[in-house]
């Protein structure tokens, strides 16, 4: 179970709903992964190869400030897959029957690469975010929107700090795959966080890519100069890891919290994200829009509107029925009725020591 708050936690919570203290306008003060010490794990899972951490820093002074580590083995990329067998390294052979046989392999770093996700420092909602916990589904009709849940987002959200980081260009400027400027009806197209990208290496390690003079491949070259999207670059080279693409567009306007706000006013907006998103990627990418599962989640974690693209092939989390709406269906729900979400009952899954889980057991909904 969680540990009761700590005052220290209760000041990075005041924090967070500030929008944050030294994470504001860009980048965390800068430190190393071995700075942090691993108090327990939060979480594991051995089909996903995924563990998700509260570590903590010590500080000169002794006193630890809060981390959430998520260590996950990245997926085989194809072309490395030869020097797996190849390279020399410890293969034990663990078990041998008949045709059957099992090894172990020790492979060396740069076959075996872990992507390390660190949340620092974390308030005490990172750290329930990836708690296990037992799971409820509500069904949360507008009343109960409007009573429960709306007064409870209003004093408990995730800090978006880091959207509007974005959204301004003071972090993941460079990785900015498209953007509609329009303040009413734009949005900024970025991979997400949870996407294992970064396995194409430039400089170019990639086998089948096109070096240039300056020693990078060309798709790398020419991905980074943000070419407009009229201008087709190459394909991508092999490397590139696409089983699990995830790409997010956050919209410019800063009003709209989640589904429950949009309205037939909204339309242009959301046919933009998803005509022009589907345009970005097919071209950036070389995924069809027929390939990709574009939704929006109820609830977010994060209060400012979002669209999830997903490559089709990957089970990513938070995809399932009762957290994803399909952006082409919210699209013709409104266009039927501009208060379509106003209207309806909303399922979501809320973790059983969620404060909004209490809310609802308290108002007796559960
Ligand atoms: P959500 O539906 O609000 O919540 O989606 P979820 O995290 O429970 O799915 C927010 C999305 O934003 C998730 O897919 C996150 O992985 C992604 N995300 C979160 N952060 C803090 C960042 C970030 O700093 N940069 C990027 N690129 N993506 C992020």
């Amino acid at each position: 179970m969680a540990e009761g708050p700590q005052p220290k936690r209760k000041r990075e919570e005041e924090e967070e709903k500030n929008g944050g203290t030294d994470t504001q306008g860009g980048a965390t003060a800068a430190f190393t992964l071995s700075d942090l010490r691993v108090r327990r794990v939060l979480r594991e899972s051995a089909r996903d190869k995924i563990v998700f951490l509260h570590a903590e820093r010590i500080g000169l002074s002794g006193e630890g400030t809060d981390a959430v580590v998520i260590l996950e083995k990245t997926p085989f990329q194809e072309e490395k897959i030869p020097d797996l067998l190849k390279k020399p390294m410890n293969a034990e052979l663990q078990m041998h029957n008949d045709i059957y046989c099992t090894f172990y392999l020790s492979p060396p770093p740069e076959l075996s690469e872990i992507k390390a996700t660190v949340v620092y420092p974390a308030t005490e909602k990172h750290i329930q975010k990836y708690l296990r916990q037992e799971v409820h589904l509500i069904r949360e009709t507008w009343e109960d929107y409007k009573n429960i849940t709306l007064p409870f987002i209003q004093s408990q959200s995730f800090s978006i700090q880091w959207v509007y980081n974005i959204l301004e260009k003071k972090a993941e400027a460079d990785r900015i795959i498209h953007e509609n400027p329009d303040p009413s009806n734009g949005f900024v197209l970025v991979p997400d966080l949870k996407w294992n990208q970064n396995q194409h290496k430039c400089s170019c390690m990639a086998p089948g890519s096109l070096n240039n003079s300056l020693g990078s491949c060309e798709w790398c070259v020419r991905s980074k100069a943000l070419l407009p999207l009229s201008v087709s670059p190459p394909s991508p080279p092999v490397s590139l890891q696409l089983d699990d693409l995830y790409l997010i567009a956050l919209v410019h306007r800063r009003e709209i919290k989640s589904l429950r706000d949009l309205t037939a006013e909204h339309l242009p907006l959301l046919r933009n994200v998803l005509q022009e998103g589907k345009e970005a990627i097919v071209k950036r990418f070389g995924v069809s829009g027929s390939q990709l599962r574009i939704y929006l989640h109820y609830q977010p974690s994060y209060q400012h509107l979002h669209v999830h693209f997903t490559a089709l092939g990957y089970d990513a989390p938070g995809s399932s029925v009762e957290r994803a709406h399909l952006l082409a269906d919210v699209i013709d729900n409104l266009a039927m009725d501009s208060m379509y979400y106003q209207k309806r009952a909303l399922t979501f899954p809320l973790r059983a020591d969620e404060p909004l889980f209490k809310k609802f057991q308290e108002a007796g909904k559960v």
